[in-house]
């Protein structure tokens, strides 16, 4: 490590930081990292991507993403320091290497920078995209509410200055719509993560039916093992199940799109269970991402095993 060697893993960071760590990330690892940018934001700014690839051509592939919700800061903090970690583990820990020998996986860190740029600069509890429409007098979609799967339904609103406005149709935001022409042009995502909080949850589709998922035993099982694997690192408890049943129903959501497009799915709700909510304090960074990693990891193990 040279030109990542001053960076605080520890501390949140603006944009700009994030951007120039993943500049400097990628050239200190370039033999298993790249950057890849999927797209735009509404306000123009650049969606990145980290691919972590040991070679070889249509690897399947893991993609995880932090940050859709822009002020859920604990989420781009945990995501920075599991890169870091799957880059130092590799060739060390069995689970990784063995998956990454295998396949491929992507990050999305900060998969809503306007938002982001947001909370530092105006607002540190935006939630939503930047995105205005003429007429409109309220600014951002949710965009956790945006995507094709019961899109419009119940948990999620028409009205523009809700929280969890749904947008003007299905992939209308920029930002949702870069990760759904990704994932779909690549063709062979396994498993997609979708990281938020806080709640200390990890849950599966459905978000906008009550009905069970066809391999609902499957992920309820893999949850189970993940959340005792997190619990196993600093005593943290997590529930788990399916989105609808454990939190409330929500429509339109990353996770329902992945399971519909066939794509084993889960979304974390890091810590804390609200006394912080989402401004916990950075000295949570390290003990939340090296507790979250653990449940990522069996994921990923179930994920190349199945
Ligand atoms: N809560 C999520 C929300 O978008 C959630 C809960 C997560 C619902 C994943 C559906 C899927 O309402 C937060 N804190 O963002
Ligand atoms: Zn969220």
């Amino acid at each position: 490590e040279r030109s990542t060697s001053g960076f605080s893993y520890s501390s949140y960071h603006t944009l700009e930081e994030i951007h120039t760590w993943i500049d400097n990330f990628v050239t200190d690892h370039s033999d298993i990292l790249s950057k890849i940018q999927i797209g735009h934001s509404f306000e123009n700014r650049s969606i990145l991507v980290l691919k972590f690839s040991t070679g070889g051509s249509q690897h399947p592939a893991i993609w995880i993403d932090t940050g859709i919700h822009s002020r859920e800061w604990i989420t781009h903090a945990t995501g920075i320091w599991t890169a870091r970690k799957i880059v130092n583990e590799y060739g060390k820990d069995r689970i990784v290497t063995d998956v990454l020998n295998a396949m491929d996986i992507f990050m999305e860190i900060v998969s809503n920078p306007d938002g982001f740029a947001y909370t530092h600069s105006m607002n540190c509890l935006w939630r939503k995209n930047k995105s205005s429409r003429p007429g409109i007098f309220c600014i951002g979609v949710d965009l956790n509410r945006n995507w094709k799967s019961g899109f419009g339904g119940n948990g999620s609103n028409n009205n523009p200055c809700s929280e969890t406005y749904h947008g003007p149709s299905p992939q209308s935001e920029p930002e949702v719509a870069a990760i759904v022409d990704f994932i779909t042009s690549h063709g062979n995502i396994k498993a997609l993560i979708s990281v938020h909080s806080y709640s200390q949850m990890l849950m599966y589709p459905y978000g906008h039916s009550l009905e069970p998922v066809s391999n609902q035993k499957e992920l309820y099982s893999l949850a189970k093992d993940a959340v005792q694997a997190l619990y196993e690192v600093h005593g943290i408890e997590y529930i788990y199940g399916s989105i609808s049943t454990t939190l409330y129903v929500a429509s339109g959501i990353t996770v329902d799109w992945a399971y519909d497009s066939g794509i084993k799915s889960f979304t974390f709700e890091l810590r804390d269970t609200g006394h912080y909510g989402f401004l916990l304090p950075a000295t949570q960074i390290i003990p939340t991402a090296q507790e979250t990693w653990m449940a990522i990891r069996t994921i990923m193990e179930h994920t190349l095993n199945h």
